[in-house]
């Protein structure tokens, strides 16, 4: 330490920025797609369909100037089943121990009540809050943009408000500057190789599920779940068994598919790309299951994440009989 220093950081001793940021907004408003872009890597899944992400996941990113630890949050959204306010609660407690909450809106899409929402709640939240336009390269006239960025101040005056576009890059070095700007300065949080805290367990049946999605297109989102029930590793090769859940006996045939051709293809997807990240080749058998409760049903759910808080009560609870939409 410099003596005679009035810099806050020099009398800690750590020159750097580190704390937590929670990436918050609808489903579907490109907060995985974020996450990753900025990670540089693959962390969480990505769809087009709504409600992808179901868990928090974190990535890591370590640079000279500290550490930012990413919450990367479900959508949110009412929810129907246990499951989804599981969902919500996961978003409630990281909204209340980070550091920082990135508030990500769709500029590509119009903001209907749900929109609204997400502004009541983070009215009373405690961290300073970053509003994001998302998807901007969707956006024409650019011009656009500027009756949204009023219309989000309308909303929270005097919020920062940053357009960015995750696939082209476009506004994350600017993103990121404001992000360690924000950030305590302290000592990092984890070891600067770590990355994710996601077990391998976790990310594979992700993925799974992710390469599902991509090819199910609209049939299937939200009533099937993946479970890895076996990982087995020798030498040079992981032995995968996962188990996909689905609702009902018709939708069994459609993971199947004509003569197997769906979880054949669901299998290879899943194969090729986790040998790519995991670097090791891969043997993976995939099982269909069908029970028809499966959201609502705390065994199954603890299985797919173990890691997750107990299912809570409060703002987020689940009506008894209302269908989901
Ligand atoms: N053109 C364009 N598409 C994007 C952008 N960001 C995300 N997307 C697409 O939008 C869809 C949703 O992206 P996700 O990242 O899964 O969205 P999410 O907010 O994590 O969604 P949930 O996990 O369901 O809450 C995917 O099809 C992405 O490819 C973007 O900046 N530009
Ligand atoms: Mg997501």
């Amino acid at each position: 330490m410099a003596a005679g220093s009035h810099d806050a950081a020099a009398d800690d001793g750590f020159a750097g920025h580190a704390g937590t940021v929670a990436l918050v907004g609808r489903p579907n408003a490109g907060k995985s797609t974020l996450l990753n872009a900025l990670m540089d890597d693959k962390v969480a899944i990505v769809s087009a369909k709504p409600q992808t992400t179901r868990n928090r996941i974190i990535g890591i990113l370590t640079e000279a100037r500290g550490q930012v630890v990413f919450f990367d949050l479900p959508g949110v959204h009412r929810p129907m089943h246990k499951m989804n306010s599981r969902m919500m609660t996961e978003v409630q407690s990281a909204l209340e121990e980070v550091d920082l909450v990135l508030h990500l809106v769709d500029a590509s899409q119009p903001w209907g009540g749900g929109e609204q929402f997400l502004f009541n709640l983070l009215e009373d939240v405690k961290p300073p809050v970053l509003g994001l336009l998302t998807k901007i390269d969707l956006v024409r006239p650019k011009q656009a943009l500027l009756p949204m960025i009023e219309a989000y101040n309308a909303k929270r005056p005097g919020a920062t408000v940053l357009p960015i576009s995750a696939p082209e890059r476009d506004g994350l070095n600017a993103l990121c500057d404001e992000i360690f700007g924000l950030l305590p300065k302290g000592p990092p949080l984890y070891p600067a190789d770590v990355t994710t805290t996601q077990s391998e367990r976790f990310f594979i049946a992700e993925l799974v599920r992710e390469k599902l999605l991509h090819r199910t297109r609209n049939e299937l989102p939200y009533t099937t779940g993946v479970v890895v029930d076996h990982l087995d590793e020798s030498e040079n090769l992981l032995r995968i068994d996962a188990v996909i859940y689905v609702e009902r006996k018709s939708q069994k045939g459609i993971v199947i598919g004509k003569g197997g051709s769906m979880i054949k293809a669901v299998g290879q997807d899943a194969r090729i790309e986790l040998e790519r990240l995991l670097g090791i080749k891969i043997y993976l058998e995939l099982h269909v299951k069908v029970h028809p409760r499966w959201r609502d049903d705390v065994r199954v759910l603890r299985e797919m994440d173990p890691g997750a808080a107990i299912i809570d009560e409060g703002i987020w609870e689940v009506p008894t009989e209302e269908p989901e939409k």
